[in-house]
């Protein structure tokens, strides 16, 4: 049989932000469920997708600890493995927002994504190679290597992907090293053979193509985390440039999209997702004028710890007007998505509700 008279389907594809190297956009207005699968999710390279031979592939584990260690594919794979569902959020999701517009890539709404991952969790390779009392940090990297001359000043020449861990969190069960994906091997331009999720966390921390891990006695300050992806904190009167960490509360609108054109009238099923750090989803308020009244939505899947929950909202709009559709989440730690962007922030942790101007008509 000619296989070449194969109708194409009815796959609708990643919005391409950048074809070389790969940064692909999950269609966000396509949300329909609580998994993204692995052809639509998101994706953020900085340089060349390494091609990684996983018969050849070593893991090391070096610096402050008892024994160094080194381990293969088929072993790491033999280890006592967990499956964790997390969501990844590029912290630059969003920037096509801001104003004044801000250099990077102009993701929208979708460069975030959930899927569900297996792998050998961190600490029990750390518990291998026996840390040293006096570690604070795990530095990851990946097999991904190049040069940029911009942001100013450029890369010291040819720099590995890395981005370190405090302890803590480097500790915690969820963090894994995986090699697995809705249940799949790893695909390639998501890190095969093996990378880090670090759920929690913006996605700049899951380190892909996983080379090594160094155990380090102070902080590490490498590109990727002062640079690239590091916001300004304020704790009294200096302000401190740290590396962008922990996810912030945020919900964003499926559907209706910007401009959609709403009958009036009818029902609308306004839907999307919301979702935290370290925390739950407790609520997501809407609203349909801009701001001035809220009301809750109904959240319409399951609280579970590092996933987004899904909500919807109906609206029946009489007025033939433009309007603008707000949704604003609160996870069960009290902290409520602002209104305003932080421009502490730069480029990056794009948090603030998003306003989606429709026209009922
Ligand atoms: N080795 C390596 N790991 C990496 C990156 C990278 O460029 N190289 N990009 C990071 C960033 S900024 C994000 S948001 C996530 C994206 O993961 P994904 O491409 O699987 O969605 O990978 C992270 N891990
Ligand atoms: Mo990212």
């Amino acid at each position: 049989m000619n296989t070449n008279t194969k109708q194409p389907g009815t796959f609708a594809g990643s919005i391409v932000r950048q074809k070389d190297p790969d940064n692909l956009e999950y269609p966000f207005t396509s949300l329909d469920g609580l998994f993204t699968p692995n052809e639509l999710f998101y994706v953020r390279s900085h340089f060349e997708r390494p091609e990684v031979d996983p018969q050849n592939w070593r893991l090391t584990v070096t610096g402050a600890v008892e024994r160094v260690l080194e381990i293969g594919y088929d072993e790491l794979r033999r280890m006592p493995c967990r499956t964790e569902p997390a969501l990844l959020e590029c912290s630059g999701n969003s920037r096509v927002f801001l104003e004044p517009p801000q250099s990077g890539i102009r993701w929208e709404l979708g460069a975030v994504s959930n899927a569900e991952w297996t792998g050998v969790p961190l600490v029990d390779l750390l518990a291998r190679a026996g840390v040293k009392e006096t570690a604070v940090e795990v530095v990851l990297s990946g097999a991904d290597q190049g040069t940029f001359e911009e942001p100013d000043p450029p890369t010291p020449g040819r720099i590995s992907y890395a981005r370190s861990l405090p302890l803590a969190k480097a500790r915690q069960p969820q963090v894994l090293l995986a090699y697995k994906m809705n249940g799949q091997n790893l695909p390639p331009e998501h890190g095969f053979p093996v990378r880090a999720v670090v759920p929690g966390w913006y996605g700049m921390a899951s380190v892909k193509w996983l080379r090594s891990i160094e155990v380090t006695e102070r902080a590490y300050h490498g590109y990727f985390q002062t640079l690239m992806y590091a916001i300004w904190e304020r704790r009294g009167e200096l302000p401190d440039l740290v590396p962008v960490g922990e996810i912030q509360v945020k919900a964003e609108i499926a559907r209706p999209v910007l401009h959609e054109v709403v009958p009036a009238g009818a029902s609308c099923r306004i839907f999307g997702a919301a979702w935290t750090g370290e925390g739950i989803v407790s609520r997501v308020d809407l609203s349909t004028d801009g701001g001035s009244t809220w009301s809750p939505a109904r959240l319409t899947s399951e609280p579970i710890p590092y996933v987004w929950r899904l909500w919807e909202y109906d609206w029946t709009p009489t007025e033939r007007a433009p309007h603008t559709l707000m949704a604003r989440a609160t996870d069960d730690r009290g902290r409520e998505q602002p209104l305003e962007r932080n421009k502490d922030r730069r480029d990056a942790v794009i948090s603030h509700v998003l306003p989606v101007e429709v026209f009922v008509s």
